[in-house]
């Protein structure tokens, strides 16, 4: 089987320091918990930046600010920056973070309108879709395909089949949004993307470890992180990013998986750097 590619969700833009205190807000605690992640094993970091009281912000200038940042600390990382951003933000605003310099090898690209509970919506038209394709294309960015249930990858296929996405796909099942996080619900999703493609499983909340173990099984890759989850355990708040990642690692190596290093990372997905 494929080494396996740990992705570390770090920030988010949903939890705050009073669901834990040891969510990143300012550059140097996103630095820090970039760098817990990437010491025990993160090839990814899936970034989302905030302002220093904690307000999610797409700003270009953040982004630049926290990318070059922790390149320093973790300099072969490979740094996803979210076009997906925040309930409520224009497309304008989410695409800024593909605007740094240079251009991000990869960047989520969210696959369609998703419930967030309560009264959020985050919305994502066939147009978005297709326009940020579109712009990742042209920037030469390896788009992850977030798809929080099985009509995603539909919609993907359709950005697919216009041209603007290119093989082979990367896609992030995120389960326990939208739709429920069963080893089934994976299964399904799994079964539905094109061959030669390469997936990750995601699971919120306390379906996090099981999304992780179903991934390492079946051969797919794993994401974790403060965005997803903010226990290690059931009742105990994690410490740190690499926290969660030290215990994916553990999972793997019990099953007998090995983990990816960035640069076996690239060449698994297809980045070239
Ligand atoms: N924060 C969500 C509204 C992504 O990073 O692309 C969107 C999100 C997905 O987290
Ligand atoms: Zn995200």
């Amino acid at each position: 089987m494929e080494k396996l590619i740990i992705a570390a969700a770090i920030c988010g833009a949903e939890v705050t320091k009073e669901n834990n205190p040891a969510v990143p807000y300012t550059v140097s605690e996103i630095v820090r918990e970039a760098k817990s992640a990437y010491d025990a094993g993160a090839a990814v970091i899936h970034l989302h930046v905030r302002e220093d009281d904690g307000t999610p912000t797409q700003s270009k200038e953040r982004f630049q600010e926290c990318v070059d940042a922790i390149l320093k600390e973790c300099p072969d990382a490979i740094i996803q920056p979210s076009t997906g951003g925040a309930v409520g933000m224009s497309d304008m605003e989410r695409l800024q973070s593909t605007e740094i310099t240079p251009a991000p090898e990869f960047a989520t690209l969210d696959c369609g309108t998703c419930n967030f509970g309560g009264d959020e919506i985050f919305v994502n038209t066939d147009n978005t879709i297709f326009n940020f394709a579109k712009t990742m294309k042209e920037r030469g960015i390896k788009p992850e395909l977030e798809c929080f249930d099985k009509g995603m990858v539909d919609i993907a296929m359709k950005a697919h089949k216009k041209g603007l996405l290119e093989d082979p796909m990367h896609f992030d099942f995120v389960l326990g949004v939208q739709m429920t996080a069963t080893v089934r619900d994976l299964v399904f999703c799994v079964g539905s993307i094109p061959p030669g493609s390469t997936w990750t499983g995601t699971g919120i909340g306390r379906y996090e470890f099981d999304m992780a173990t179903a991934s390492i099984i079946m051969g797919g890759h794993v994401r974790v992180g403060f965005e997803d989850n903010l226990f290690i355990e059931k009742g105990v708040p994690a410490k740190s990013n690499g926290q969660l990642v030290e215990k994916v690692v553990k999972i793997a190596k019990l099953l007998g998986r090995e983990i990816a290093s960035p640069h076996e990372a690239r060449k698994i997905l297809g980045i070239k750097k």
